[in-house]
């Protein structure tokens, strides 16, 4: 990666520097691991990165316990004191931008210039936007407090975002969290928990406990949390959701999606096409949100589907940390042959697949983007989440039959819509079932637009106004004191 060597080492000395093993952050204290170690893996070419221990239930419960006690503490602080250490993490997050965005795209196989221009700017705007929120909190919301602790567990296909997403608005409200992020990318989280420790976050305001799905299972059920917030697979979903039943937890989750991507004949055409870049081949299609469902109004498909055919052969493919890249590494072994496996189900239902003719690596996990056409509605990968760079395609005569194939799905986190007639556009979104929709764009995010979904896509908002509200609770009038002095 030419252009910034001084990352490169950087990181490189700082892979040196944890050679030991990616600690826990607990009480202030990053804890040596313990037990048997686990690889993370750069999946850009198969090497070792570094080893993780997974926290058992001893340290879940010594997190949990950190974060209770700081928790009165750092709420009486006030909004003010609170927004100043927000601001100082967004900072450190900038002057730290290169060495996480490379970091980031060694952990998870995405190209540099998605970490460097996307994922690790929205990292800083997220946490000054929620500074701004820290700061209006008592104003905005004079009859709330803050739920007290907070379990969080984080996916691994924007590892140091998610981790944003979650820790930002529940701080600002004046909570304490322990958060877990995924085993596959746990280095960005890491990274994180040491801005903390620079920034001089009081001890156990964040704490960071690394694990598969077992230790997430300690966290999330842990009886002194308070609040739950979860992003990741639906499966895992619907089992916290069961896990947490009856229990009186806060509950917000953020799952999959198959998100439609609506082209109607008088968009404009190129425009959509670099649309479906952004949409699915975006991120390996690792993308909650991606629009991965593609339907076409008629007129204008084999002339759409042909341009996508051009935009495929002129995608590059290959080492991530190669600024020219647009497609990098999936991010593990298993993620690709799930990936293949539904791709063959397209195929043996018929389907044809269009991939990109591009060479792959030798070495690594990469996928060839693609998409299919001739596909039926109740098709498995119409129905089924890929997430990979595959989409599907569909194509519709009326706008009642768009509408019923953009509603055709359990799903309901995201949808594009495309014309250059704007009242159709926006009659559509009024039709369509999803949490989020983007009208001549997509896959635009920020701090200050709510984000979540419908149905088995998940409740609960991310960002704005309503992320804010997840992480408080209602208070009778005349009990506020309790806010200042929980
Ligand atoms: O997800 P998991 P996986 C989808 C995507 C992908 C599939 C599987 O389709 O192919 O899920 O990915 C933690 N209690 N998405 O297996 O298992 C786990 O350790 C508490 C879409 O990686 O859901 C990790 O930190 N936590 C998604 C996190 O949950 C548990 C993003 C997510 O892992 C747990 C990721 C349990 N019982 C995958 N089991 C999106 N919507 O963005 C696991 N975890």
């Amino acid at each position: 990666y030419g252009p910034a060597p001084e990352s490169n080492a950087e990181v490189k000395d700082w892979l040196a520097g944890h050679a030991d093993g990616i600690s826990h952050f607990i009480g202030g204290h990053f804890v040596t691991p313990e037990g048997p170690m686990t690889t993370v893996i750069n999946p850009a070419d198969d090497s070792v990165l570094a080893r993780l221990t997974k926290a058992g239930a001893d340290q879940i419960d010594a997190a949990v316990k950190a974060a209770r006690a700081a928790q009165p503490k750092w709420a009486a602080l006030g909004g003010h004191a609170r927004a100043r250490f927000l601001y100082a993490i967004a900072r450190h997050v900038q002057k730290r931008e290169r060495f996480l965005a490379v970091l980031e795209t060694m952990d998870n196989g995405k190209t540099i210039r998605e970490t460097r221009d996307g994922d690790i700017p929205l990292v800083a705007r997220h946490f000054y936007h929620h500074a701004g929120w820290a700061e209006l909190l008592e104003s905005e919301f004079p009859n709330h407090r803050p739920v007290g602790v907070c379990g969080q567990v984080i996916p691994w296909n924007f590892p140091l975002l998610m981790l944003a997403w979650k820790i930002a608005p529940a701080l600002a409200a004046g909570n304490t969290v322990v958060l877990k992020p995924a085993d596959l990318t746990p280095l960005t989280a890491q990274a994180f928990a040491e801005i903390c420790a620079d920034v001089g976050l009081p001890a156990g305001v964040v704490n960071i406990v690394h694990g598969d799905g077992e230790t997430g299972a300690l966290l999330t059920g842990h009886p002194d949390v308070d609040k739950v917030a979860f992003t990741g697979s639906t499966a895992v979903g619907r089992l916290i959701r069961e896990q947490l039943a009856g229990s009186g937890k806060k509950l917000s989750l953020e799952l999959g999606g198959k998100s439609p991507f609506i082209v109607f004949e008088d968009a404009d055409l190129d425009a959509a096409v670099e649309g479906v870049v952004d949409a699915i081949w975006f991120n390996q299609g690792e993308v909650c949100c991606a629009g991965s469902r593609i339907i076409v109004q008629e007129g204008i498909a084999e002339s759409f589907f042909s341009k996508l055919k051009a935009r495929l052969s002129a995608l590059r493919i290959g080492t991530p940390l190669d600024k020219t890249m647009d497609v990098g590494a999936v991010v593990s072994r298993p993620q690709l042959e799930r990936i293949r496996a539904l791709v063959a189900t397209g195929e043996a239902e018929g389907a044809i697949l269009h991939s990109a003719p591009a060479e792959l690596p030798a070495q690594g996990t990469f996928c060839a983007p693609g998409f299919f056409t001739g596909t039926a509605p109740a098709h498995r990968v119409n129905q089924e989440e890929i997430f990979g760079p595959i989409a599907t395609t569909l194509t519709f005569r009326t706008l009642e039959e768009a509408m019923q194939l953009a509603n055709d799905t359990r799903y309901g986190l995201a949808a594009t819509i495309w014309s250059q007639d704007i009242d159709r556009a926006i009659s559509a979104a009024a039709r369509v079932k999803a949490g989020v929709i983007w009208i001549n764009s997509t896959n635009l995010f920020d701090a200050g637009a709510a984000f979540g979904g419908y149905r088995e896509s998940g409740f609960g908002r991310e960002g704005a106004r309503e992320g804010v509200l997840e992480y408080l609770a209602p208070v009778l009038p005349g009990s506020r004191k309790e806010r200042s002095d929980p």
